[in-house]
């Protein structure tokens, strides 16, 4: 077993009445709402069993996308910085979550600004360094300027482009920091010349959904239903949880998604 950072609190939004209004390319038809929820409360549950005290945020029908929090900020043990999502009808979805983080760290946190824009799920933190996914939904200016904030923090950073590969909505739907040196990459990234330094496991081609895990403390939450990359994670030694997540996936979503981990 690896060592990762270690996660004391996290965020959640459960799925809004309006969840199935929300944005997908995923032509897995509409998500049933009660399945999503009860997917959601089991997800709760293993952040907790995971040792995690999580705050739950009200869902609001104006933000059918709310579920997914982790696209609105960024959360380092450093600080924290709030995204400007790339898509214009998550806007609102930061406003939300600015007045529960400040609650919740007690300080006033940071912004992406126009014309940038960075949605949280295309930053993959690996300790101290940061691939930033440039992305349909985050653009250069983006970039730059989360690049620069966390250079001020004292972290590195590099950029990983996934525009070119239409089966990746965000990075962290292909790139997963296991904690050290481990990666847990889809076979379109696992050799890019940025993940060069890090030991790459790759999801096998049939089971490219489960790329998007979710390590938390001592735990790996991972998909449902990919017994291959389950059975390899399990074997290198890391205490898989599997999670069901058919309701997310029909929205495009993911398990790292659902929640903002807070160290
Ligand atoms: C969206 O398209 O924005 C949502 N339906 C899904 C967002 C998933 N978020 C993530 O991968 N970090």
């Amino acid at each position: 077993m690896t060592d990762g950072t270690t996660f004391t609190r996290a965020i959640v939004c459960p799925p809004a009445d309006s969840y199935a209004t929300g944005l997908t390319t995923a032509r897995l038809g509409p998500p049933d709402l009660a399945r999503a929820r009860a997917q959601h409360v089991a997800y709760v549950a293993a952040l907790e069993a995971a040792g995690v005290q999580v705050t739950t945020l009200p869902s609001h029908s104006d933000h059918p996308d709310g579920t997914f929090v982790e696209d609105t900020s960024i959360v380092t043990a450093k600080g924290a910085i709030l995204c400007r999502p790339g898509a214009p009808t998550r806007a609102g979805e930061v406003v939300a979550m600015r007045a529960a983080l400040e609650l919740l760290l007690g300080e006033e946190l940071d912004a992406i600004v126009e014309p940038g824009t960075v949605d949280g799920g295309d930053i993959c933190q690996a300790g101290s360094h940061f691939f930033i996914g440039l992305s349909q939904r985050t653009n250069e200016a983006g970039a730059d300027q989360l690049a620069r904030w966390l250079d001020r923090l004292g972290y590195t950073s590099s950029t990983v482009t996934i525009r070119d590969d239409p089966t990746l909505l965000h990075l962290k739907s292909g790139l997963v920091w296991l904690g050290d040196q481990q990666l847990l990459a889809v076979p379109s990234l696992a050799a890019h010349p940025a993940l060069s330094a890090y030991d790459v496991l790759t999801v096998p081609l049939d089971e490219l959904y489960a790329a998007n895990c979710v390590r938390v403390n001592d735990v790996l939450l991972v998909s449902a239903g990919y017994p291959r990359i389950t059975a390899t994670l399990a074997a290198m030694g890391y205490q898989v949880v599997p999670l069901e997540m058919s309701e997310f996936q029909k929205m495009d979503g993911g398990l790292s998604c659902l929640s903002i981990r807070v160290p």
